[in-house]
């Protein structure tokens, strides 16, 4: 366990399975979303799944009915787990956990952001959306690297119970380090891995950095 998940925002078909193919033995898994589904195809999940297991960042947020046709659809594709949004409410949750039981898949929710804006509207609901996730069926919950406050207020409420996955290491600012001293179980990071002109050395780094961490 590296602790490291890639996320795949590049939109070429070819530098995506380049990275992949750079970086799959220090990652844990790849998370892929709409940049390079919408100008790849679906088909491009079960290209890289067949290397590292990948999460599908859809961002689900509808009606139960519709997140569970959705969902559907993205273990059909081969993911092995989806992101999904919490505020949408318990019954639309549910709807795509039911989803994930049926293909033996994961499903991880969005507790709160990491950008500057998620402290708008998100932050007030992120503590009812991480309890609303216990006792669910979820694997985890998406926190932010970049207020690790939120972070360690998120693993109090859930406890072991749950992972949880942080975005917004390098590029957004976030330490790999700190987010997973606040109780973090797996960074994420994007641009600063792919858009570097090595790759696989930038997400060796990353590992380094959390396993050599104080
Ligand atoms: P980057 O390291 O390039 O900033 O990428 C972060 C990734 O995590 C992006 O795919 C982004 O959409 C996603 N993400 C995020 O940055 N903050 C969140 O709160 C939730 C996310 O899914």
């Amino acid at each position: 366990n590296n602790q490291l998940i890639l996320a795949l925002d590049v939109t070429e078909k070819n530098k995506a399975l380049d990275v992949a193919e750079k970086v799959y033995e220090y990652v844990d898994a790849v998370k892929i979303g709409y940049p390079l589904v919408l100008k790849t195809g679906i088909g491009i999940i079960e290209d890289i799944s067949s290397r590292v297991p990948v999460i599908a960042d859809f961002k689900v947020a509808d009606i139960p009915n519709t997140n569970r046709l959705i969902c559907e659809q993205v273990f059909n594709s081969g993911a092995d787990a989806v992101i999904v949004h919490g505020f949408t409410g318990r019954d639309s949750l549910d709807a795509c956990v039911a989803t994930a039981n049926e293909y033996n898949r994961q499903v991880f929710v969005v507790a709160d952001m990491s950008h500057p804006g998620a402290t708008e509207f998100f932050q007030q609901v992120s503590e009812k959306i991480a309890k609303m996730s216990l006792d669910t069926g979820v694997s985890g919950v998406v926190a932010p690297a970049t207020r690790t406050n939120s972070v360690e207020n998120i693993r109090k409420i859930i406890g072991n119970e749950l992972a949880i996955i942080s975005p917004g290491v390098g590029a957004q600012g976030g330490s790999a380090s700190d987010v997973i001293n606040k109780g973090a179980d797996w960074v994420i990071t994007g641009r600063s891995i792919y858009q570097s002109d090595s790759p696989d050395t930038e997400a060796k780094k990353v590992v380094q950095e959390i396993k050599n961490r104080n």
